[in-house]
């Protein structure tokens, strides 16, 4: 995607971009929308001269419209983005998902793009191929936010108009850093355009896509992806290397290595595994 004049004129947020994800992104977008505002609970550090940053903790509805107003288009990253206590998940991305959504609403932004993640389905097991219609197995607390937000998303989309594109990132790195990775990788080139779809793409409403790399063992139909122009350019096999010397480095893992999800379905397994995932 080239970038066009109308999509540089477009004020964009961009939250949790101190982040793991946001620090990757950052300069990528700011290529493309010259006139980006990033937010985070706290500041990034190494924040540019010329990067506009306004701190906002989302779980604070004040804080959050400060930053909504008067933007076209968010890119929603900010939150807690691995497993953690209920309280915080609770906060960061049941109330801050929340807080986001409606005062998007409440001003009028016209666009949405979802961080969601692939623990949203991380129970599903690795011999399964699914595509984005597959209903959600949570593999997690931090999942069962994701799912929430995809729904939250939906429930925007439908009833107040918003369009919103919903991206189950699967692990957005250089290079995929194991084996579980070459399934679910995604290079911050690709994931830059499908976020880019999300913010310029004419015809969507709600779409839920897979944010993976042109992987030779992906466990998912990325379909909707396609059709809405997403062509991938990363490979995983081509870093296979790198993954199996990364690899190599694990301990273990029999229950995480049956299901999409890995460590995150192993974490706190008290199930049998015969009976459990999908
Ligand atoms: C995620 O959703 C996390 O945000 C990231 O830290 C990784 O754990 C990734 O999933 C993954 O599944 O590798």
């Amino acid at each position: 995607m080239t970038s066009t004049k109308a999509a540089k004129a477009k004020r964009v947020l961009l939250t949790g971009a101190a982040g793991g994800i946001g620090t990757m992104l950052r300069n990528k977008l700011k290529g493309v929308y010259s006139k980006l505002l990033i937010s985070d609970i706290a500041e990034p550090k190494r924040l540019g001269k010329d990067e506009n940053f306004v701190r906002a903790d989302l779980a604070d509805m004040a804080a959050v419209e400060k930053i909504v107003k008067g933007v076209d288009g968010i890119i929603h990253l900010g939150g807690v983005s691995i497993e953690k206590p209920w309280e915080m998940i609770h906060q960061a991305n049941i109330v801050g998902g929340y807080n986001l959504f409606e005062a998007a609403r409440r001003h009028g932004v016209k666009r949405v793009v979802f961080a969601s993640s692939n623990h949203a389905v991380g129970f599903y097991r690795r011999n399964r191929r699914i595509g984005t219609d597959a209903p959600v197995r949570p593999d997690s607390r931090y999942g069962v936010s994701k799912a929430f937000g995809e729904a939250l998303a939906a429930l925007y989309a439908d009833k107040y108009g918003l369009r919103v594109l919903c991206i189950r990132i699967g692990n957005v790195t250089d290079k995929p850093a194991d084996v579980r990775r070459l399934s679910i990788w995604i290079s911050p080139d690709d994931l830059v355009q499908l976020i880019r779809i999300g913010l310029e793409h004419p015809s969507l409403t709600y779409e839920v896509v897979y944010g993976a790399s042109d992987n030779a063992r992906s466990w998912w139909d990325n379909a909707a992806a396609f059709r809405l122009g997403y062509k991938p350019t990363g490979r995983a096999e081509d870093h296979l290397a790198h993954a199996l010397e990364g690899q190599a480095k694990l301990p273990p893992d029999p229950i995480g290595d049956l299901f999409e999800g890995g460590p995150f379905c192993s974490n706190e397994f008290a199930g049998d595994p015969e009976n459990r995932g999908s």
